[in-house]
């Protein structure tokens, strides 16, 4: 997969050489690149910003420079696919993060590890000015404006490296371990992860729990399940509720969550 990241502080993408990433990107698993949009300025001043259109507080950034750097960061496949004749791919996808888009969630995350290109703007100041999403939008690029969480940052920049890692370890072979991308929180069971212990066995006076050591396989799972249900009903009662809605909670489920004192009507 190819990933470019545009941004006026590209000093700010510098952890993507870490870690799982930069070790895919050496693997030729992930080829990520990043660009300073100050590169498609034309003025003495390399000016990426103007005053709000209707007045307001602030200073909004400029299409045309976006424009510029956003025709050739997306090449030869930012208009609807590619060269006349290439096997007619996926679109590439523009990513723009905004505290004001749509959320980014797992679900997010696996749709755009499918995709062979991906095209970050990162904002800064108010935003990018809307007519930038408008126009990809019209010569049939996928652009997502997306929100990573219920906060403001100060740009796109830091939403930009968690939308590259979320992605970047779906990609097949980035994580060595396929198995553990099925069992964590957000995956099929729609629960918190469960809680997880190593050695030592004894530690301050706290023990691992004795169930894990008995070697029985389905009542480790039950448990593991049971403590979940526990977690996920005091953290994020609103996945418990959308569980209950899918008829995704058995007998038993339903059972330990009445004893962890759950009293939403769950059926
Ligand atoms: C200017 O909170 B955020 C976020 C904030 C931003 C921009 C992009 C994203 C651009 N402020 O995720």
């Amino acid at each position: 997969m190819r990933i470019d990241v545009v941004s006026i502080f590209p000093e700010y993408l510098a952890p993507l050489d870490l870690s799982l990433i930069g070790k895919a990107r050496e693997a030729g698993l992930l080829d990520v690149r990043v660009h300073d949009l100050r590169a498609w300025t034309t003025d003495r001043h390399h000016t990426v910003d103007d005053t709000p259109a209707g007045g307001g507080a602030g200073m909004v950034m400029r299409a045309d420079v976006w424009g510029t750097a956003l025709d050739e960061v997306l090449g030869s496949d930012g208009g609807t696919g590619g060269a006349p004749d290439a096997a007619p791919g996926r679109a590439p996808v523009l990513v723009i993060p905004t505290p004001s888009g749509e959320s980014f969630t797992q679900r997010t995350a696996e749709d755009l590890a499918t995709a062979d290109h991906l095209v970050v703007a990162c904002g800064r100041y108010e935003g990018i000015d809307a007519r930038v999403a408008e126009s990809y939008r019209a010569a049939g690029v996928d652009v997502r404006e997306l929100s990573i969480g219920d906060y403001v940052l100060n740009g796109g920049e830091v939403a930009a490296l968690v939308i590259v890692e979320a992605v970047g370890r779906l990609v097949p072979g980035v994580v060595g371990n396929p198995e553990s991308l099925v069992e964590e929180s957000y995956g099929a069971a729609g629960l918190l992860e469960y809680p997880v212990y190593t050695r030592p066995v004894s530690w301050r006076d706290l023990e691992v729990p004795e169930v894990l050591f008995s070697g029985h396989h389905a009542k480790i799972a039950r448990w593991r399940r049971d403590r979940a249900l526990e977690r996920t009903a005091l953290r994020r009662p609103d996945l418990v509720r959308a569980l209950a809605e899918q008829g995704r909670l058995d007998r038993k489920d339903r059972e330990t969550l009445t004893l962890a004192g759950w009293s939403d009507p769950v059926d």
